[in-house]
This record gives C-alpha cells, structure tokens and sequence, in this order.
C-alpha cells in the first residue's frame, strides 16, 4: 500500500514545492544506479540479524562496484565502523539508514550557490570533454530558464565544429531563445565577446556559452579555455560567474581525473553530471563530491529539455534508495 500523503509532506517540507512529476522523472532516471548501489546494498543486508564485519565488509565492496570509489567509500565505512562500535548502530536497517545520511552528507558538504551577480547578466560557460553533454545542457538550461521568464542568450562558442554551431542555433531555435554565433573556425573568445556585449546591451538576465571539448589532455584546449574566460572577464569584470563543468556519469571514476584537470586549469564553480539514465555507474557523483568538494548544480537523466534537474542532495539520495513499490505516490 501506498500514501500519497505522506509522500507530498515528505518532499514540501524540506525545499520548495517542486514540479509534478520531478521524483517520478528522477526515479526512473536513476534507475540502473539504483540497482548496482541500493539493490547491492539490499543484497548485503537481507536475511542477516546483525552488524558484524562480515556485513561492513560486504558493503564496502557493493560501494565500490557501484563506483561510489575510494575516498567517499573509505570514509562512509569509517563513521560507519566507529557507529557500530559505540553501539550507535545495531540492525541492519539502521546501517542503511545511516548509509544513506552519509551520503546526503558527503553531496551537502560539497553544496555551495551560485555567485549571481548584483547586476545581470549572469555569465555561464560551459566546458567538459567532447560528448559529455555540453551543448545539450545549455539547450536544456536555455529552457528550464526560459520558462522561469528570464532573459536568455545562448552563445555558439565551439566554432571548432561547424555542426555544433548549427546544434546549438537549433535547440536556441526550439527554444525560442537568440544565438550569437560567428561562422565555423572563428577565434571562441570573440564570440564570446560579443555574446556578454550582447547580453549587456539587451538586458539579458543571463547568457550560457558553449565550448569546443577535444580531450583534456590537449593542452591547446585548455589554453584557448582560459583566453575565453579572460576575455569575458575583461567585457564583464568578474564574469564568467559560473564556470559549470558536465561529466558523462557513465564514465564513473575517470569523472574524478577529469574534473580535477578542468578545476586546475579554470576554477570550477559547479558540476552538471549529465546522462545518468544511461547508467550504473551514478555512484561517483559522491566520489567526486568528496574528493572535489565540487556542487552538483544540475543532472541530465534524458536526452529531452525536460530531462534536466536542479540537483537536490536529499531527493537524490531518497530516489536512489526508494523501492519499486513505493514509486506510485510520487
Ligand atoms: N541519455 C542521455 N543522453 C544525453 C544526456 N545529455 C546529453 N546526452 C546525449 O549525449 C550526446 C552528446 O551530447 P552533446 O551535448 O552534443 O555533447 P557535447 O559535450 O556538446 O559534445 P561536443 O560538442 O562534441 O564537445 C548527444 O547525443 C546528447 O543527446 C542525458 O542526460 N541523457
Ligand atoms: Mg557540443
């Protein structure tokens, strides 16, 4: 059986009401990730009567192989240990529950908001490898701000690819947003340039440009990053506000490495942790969460502009955790 009302409580009492549907959509989006962690984990508990270090260990290794990682599983199985020794912990269940508290703390502490300037607009660049998601992101993003009734500018900064100019003018298009975009070849920075006069001159609240991802290991792409991130700098002092980095969740740990690179070379501000749906490996956003103390802005959980998610550490945690059954409230 199932109830509703305690269902809608449970999600009002903590944050703003969010939109019907949110813990559905987010629910089946994690869906894969929710069977090689919290199925692991039901695994490890089911049919035993005590908290042993047969149990702790069992469940450390569901944590790795859910790509939970080594930092964040390390420290989960210490405070856990020290819960069981003081006799904080006695059951089963009380270890999944404390297993999940953990995990709403390792997310929580990297949390932080974004630096919105006094001044609109907001400037966001967007960066990550090939692939990860970038341009759809701001497709997404260009949407979800849209309906919010904010101003909008999409900036085609990758001019590396002539198909992803013509990527992004299709989702401003569908949108219905404008695309400043100069033809394929042209210098990023001008065209990021452009974009934040443009965004100053209309008013815009805030502009979201794009950004060419060959792998990160070429040098010359984090060098023409930086020139890109100095020029906005000097049309917007103290833009970019938000450099938000997307990682593909499915390449699981490697997401660690790479983060780590970008932060070097940028300064990250925030994470977009895009294609979750296609996943197990979603364990790793609390990998990078404790390795990286980077927030998690927004998930990507569908190729659609309705699949993207502002982040909420709790109702990550709960729909991860949440069992089949108890779907139908929501
Ligand atoms: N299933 C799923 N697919 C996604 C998601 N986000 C992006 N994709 C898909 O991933 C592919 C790559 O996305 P892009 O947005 O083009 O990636 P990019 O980072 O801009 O790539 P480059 O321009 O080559 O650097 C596309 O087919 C997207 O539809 C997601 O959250 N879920
Ligand atoms: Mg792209």
């Amino acid at each position: 059986m199932t109830e509703p009302q305690e269902n809608l409580e449970e999600t009002s009492e903590e944050a703003p009401p969010k939109k019907a549907g949110f813990f559905a959509r987010l629910k089946q989006g994690l869906k894969k990730t929710r069977h090689s962690l919290a199925g692991g984990v039901e695994n490890v508990i089911q049919g035993k009567a005590k908290v042993g270090p047969e149990l702790l260990d069992e469940l450390e290794e569901v944590l790795l192989m859910a790509d939970v990682g080594v930092a964040a599983s390390s420290y989960i199985l210490e405070e856990l240990k020290k819960d069981v020794a003081q006799n904080r912990i006695r059951t089963p269940d009380q270890v999944v529950d404390q297993l999940k508290k953990l995990l709403i703390g390792i997310l929580e502490d990297a949390q932080g908001e974004v630096a919105v300037p006094e001044n609109p607009p907001l400037v966001v660049l967007m960066v990550g490898i090939n692939g990860s998601g970038k341009t759809t992101t701001i497709g997404k993003l260009g949407q979800k701000w849209k309906d919010e009734g904010r101003d909008v500018i999409l900036a085609a900064g990758d001019t590396f690819r002539a198909a992803a100019i013509e990527q992004l003018r299709m989702w401003a298009d569908r949108v219905g947003v404008p695309c400043i975009h100069q033809k394929h070849g042209s210098d990023p920075s001008a065209v990021a340039y452009d974009a934040v006069q443009a965004a100053r001159s209309r008013n815009a609240d805030v502009v979201v440009i794009d950004t060419a991802g060959r792998l990160q290991t070429n040098a010359n792409l984090m060098e023409e990053l930086k020139k890109v991130k100095r020029v906005i700098g000097k049309v917007l002092p103290g833009a970019p506000h938000e450099i938000l980095l997307t990682l593909d969740a499915s390449i699981g740990q490697n997401s660690v490495s790479q983060a780590r690179l970008f932060n070097e070379a940028l300064t990250i501000h925030g994470l977009a942790i895009t294609k979750l749906d296609g996943t197990g490996k979603g364990g790793a956003v609390f990998n990078i969460a404790r390795e990286l103390k980077l927030p998690v802005r927004y998930i990507g959980i569908g190729e659609k502009a309705e699949d993207l998610q502002d982040f909420d550490a709790r109702e990550f945690v709960r729909a991860l955790f949440e069992k089949e059954t108890d779907s139908a409230a929501s």
